[in-house]
């Protein structure tokens, strides 16, 4: 018996790029960059948002959606230090959405906002397919998640603007060279822009901090 094939996953995304739009465009109507950070679970997403906002808060209006199975705990690192967070908790979804974003969008003040920071669920495979209305797509790796990782996870190099390979101060200690990891990267996205990165190396943030900076006016 021929059984007919039900293609939720297309239905599913066509409707989630549509509210990407959306959201993008609303984004666009008060001028906010937004970020949507990826990356497997600790692997410094949280981090480089916190510092990127330590050097760029007196200068520019920053708001973060903070997104996670239970994202609190995230959401009160940023709140920390003075910016207004929403926390997006996205209960057994491994992923945001752009439902999830635009609701989240509701609860901020985006004509007092030049930089939006959106922090997604920690993982490499379930943000690929879900667009947010972001303008760039950033992916976090850490070279302790072991050389092989970015090979392993090749969609989610292949869709990103900008690939960071944090923890570098680690790299000896887990026998990790990082620009083996580089050429990782390079080898599925040859023109992506890849940063070395290391929370305990001001240098290597504000390199990443720049890239931030080189989208706004
Ligand atoms: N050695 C080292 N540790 C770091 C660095 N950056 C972050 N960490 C540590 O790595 C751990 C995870 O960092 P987070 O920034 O919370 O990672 P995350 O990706 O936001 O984690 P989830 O949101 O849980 O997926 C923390 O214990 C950090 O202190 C770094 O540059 N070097
Ligand atoms: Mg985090």
């Amino acid at each position: 018996m021929l059984m007919h094939v039900i293609n939720v996953g297309h239905d599913v995304f066509k409707a989630n790029d549509k509210i990407a739009e959306h959201n993008k465009k609303h984004l666009d109507e008060h001028g906010v960059f937004a970020l949507n950070i990826m990356g497997a679970i600790g692997s410094g997403k949280t981090t480089l948002i916190e510092e990127a906002i330590k050097k760029l808060k007196d200068r520019y209006r920053i708001a973060v959606i903070a997104g996670d199975v239970v994202a609190d705990l995230d959401a009160s690192r940023f709140e920390k230090l003075g910016v207004p967070t929403v926390p997006a908790n996205t209960g057994r979804e491994c992923h945001l959405d752009a439902n999830l974003v635009h609701r989240s969008l509701e609860q901020i003040d985006l004509e007092n906002t030049d930089i939006l920071f959106i922090e997604n669920v920690g993982n490499l495979i379930c943000p690929v397919d879900y667009k947010l209305g972001e303008h760039v797509r950033v992916v976090v790796v850490s070279v302790s998640e072991g050389d092989d990782i970015i090979l392993k996870h090749p969609m989610i190099f292949k869709t990103s603007d900008f690939a960071i390979i944090h923890k570098v101060d680690i790299a000896e200690a887990v026998s990790v060279d990082p620009s083996t990891m580089v050429d990782d990267v390079h080898s599925l996205n040859p023109f992506i822009p890849v940063l070395l990165t290391s929370k305990h190396n001001e240098a290597s943030i504000n390199e990443w901090v720049d890239y931030i900076e080189s989208h706004l006016k």
